[in-house]
């Protein structure tokens, strides 16, 4: 299969990239390096050296034989170059990755908040415009996230994947109606997945386009089998308060002795799942696309759930690293339930990598390694849901 990986350099497309050439399909990578460009912006590096894109490939090529195209292109600025590529290349399918990720980021400013909006909704938009225009039957699949539901709408009720039955009350009775999930984003980030959605269920209706969204968890974790072949391949590790993810953070806070930055009381409840998960995800998304017609098909890509403040103490009790319950930057829940469906993955083949098997490997074979990598001053969380709300000051690092 011939296809083409949005936002192919980053955190989940790099690996996914390299899964998929591995088993054989023809990859090229479309990205505008722009992640690279707010680790400048914000003065800070991925915990693991990354090499630059050209070297990545070239290692990927000397180790394996195998090759795989990159095209530096802006999805949302570069319409014509984006159209004449695929009408070139006429992929089999696209995956597409190619956002701005982070909720904190796209809180820290006004132009954060605009950039990630144009950029997000311009750049799907661009994507799927250029899909009808080109009439090639290309299967899309894109990342969705699990923060489009919201945290506690619908109680203890499992969130369906993507759609809710819900009844109509009418004089004639009721009308048993199907419609997606109604959306709760808690950041700007969130907010331009949930617009995202609109577009394909359009896209979908008028132009019989075959889309697949992943509402995906938090990824953990670092390597996948193929990342790890060489350090010249390795995943990039964020630890930042911009852009690392609550365990990642953890992980890497324990390696070097930082108190535990729980927000608030840690009663949030996430769901996660292991960065070489989610490249088996997206192979058998790619491998089992809705027809046309068809809505848009979702599936949550999540394998576990925890609160906040139990992976703290897990990690603590590991580690021996102590907790800090700091204010919470966040407009979000204290405390939440997360109760969630995910039996499609299950149903089509997945075997998750759990907590309970994957942690240790983490600490040792990433955290430890680069600990001496990490800036200290970069790890407390400073972008705020609204202005005045209270910052951490920086902990003490042992
Ligand atoms: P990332 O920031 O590491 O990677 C995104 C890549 O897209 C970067 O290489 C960036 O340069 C590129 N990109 C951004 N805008 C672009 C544009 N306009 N044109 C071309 N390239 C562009 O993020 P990630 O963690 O790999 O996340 C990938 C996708 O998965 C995102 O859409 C994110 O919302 C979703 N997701 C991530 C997580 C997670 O925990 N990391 C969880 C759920 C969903
Ligand atoms: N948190 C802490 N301490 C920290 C960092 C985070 O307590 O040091 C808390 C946050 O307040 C939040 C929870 O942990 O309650 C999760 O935060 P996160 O930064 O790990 O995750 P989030 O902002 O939701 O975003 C990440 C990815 C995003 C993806 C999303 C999946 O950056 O791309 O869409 O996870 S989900 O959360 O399921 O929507």
């Amino acid at each position: 299969m011939k296809v083409l990986v949005l936002g192919g350099d980053g955190f989940c497309g790099w690996p996914t990239s390299l899964h998929l050439s591995d088993i054989g399909h023809d990859v090229t990578i479309v990205d505008n390096l722009s992640r690279r460009e707010i680790d400048l912006e914000l003065e800070v590096d991925s915990l693991t050296p990354i090499r630059p894109i050209g070297e990545r490939i070239r290692v990927w090529k000397e180790l394996t034989g195998k090759e795989i195209s990159f095209v530096h292109l802006d999805l949302a600025q570069e319409y014509d170059r984006f159209e004449q590529l695929l009408r070139e290349s006429r992929p089999d399918a696209i995956v597409h990755f190619g956002e701005q990720r982070a909720a904190p980021y796209s809180m820290r400013s006004t132009i954060a908040k605009r950039y990630t909006v144009d950029n997000n909704v311009r750049g799907t938009h661009n994507v799927l415009a250029a899909i009808v225009s080109t009439g090639l039957d290309i299967a899309l699949v894109h990342l969705g996230t699990m923060g489009v539901y919201g945290y506690g709408w619908s109680g203890s009720a499992p969130i369906p994947e993507g759609y809710l039955t819900v009844k109509v009350p009418t004089p004639d009775g009721d009308l048993e109606r199907e419609i997606l999930h109604p959306a709760n984003p808690g950041s700007v980030y969130h907010l331009t997945k949930t617009l995202d959605q609109l577009l394909f269920a359009f896209y979908c209706a008028n132009d019989q386009l075959r889309i697949t969204d992943l509402h995906q968890g938090i990824v953990w974790g670092t390597q996948t089998p193929q990342t790890a072949l060489d350090e010249r391949l390795i995943n990039r590790f964020d630890y930042d308060g911009d852009y690392g993810t609550v365990l990642n953070r953890f992980l890497m806070q324990a390696a070097i002795g930082h108190p535990l930055t729980v927000h608030g009381t840690g009663g949030q409840t996430r769901a996660f799942i292991h960065i070489r998960d989610t490249v088996r995800c997206i192979q058998i998304a790619l491998e089992n696309p809705p027809q046309r017609g068809e809505k848009p098909m979702v599936f949550n890509q999540v394998t576990e759930t925890y609160r906040v403040r139990d992976l703290a103490e897990l990690i603590a009790k590991l580690t021996g690293v102590e907790v800090a319950n700091l204010p919470n930057p966040r407009r979000e829940a204290a405390e939440n339930e997360l109760n969630v469906s995910r039996d499609r993955f299950l149903a089509l083949g997945l075997n998750p990598t759990f907590l309970s098997e994957g942690l240790l490997e983490e600490i040792r074979d990433i955290a430890e390694k680069y600990r001496s990598r990490a800036d200290t001053t970069k790890i407390i969380a400073r972008s705020v849901w609204r202005q005045g709300m209270e910052t951490s000051p920086d902990l003490v690092t042992k």
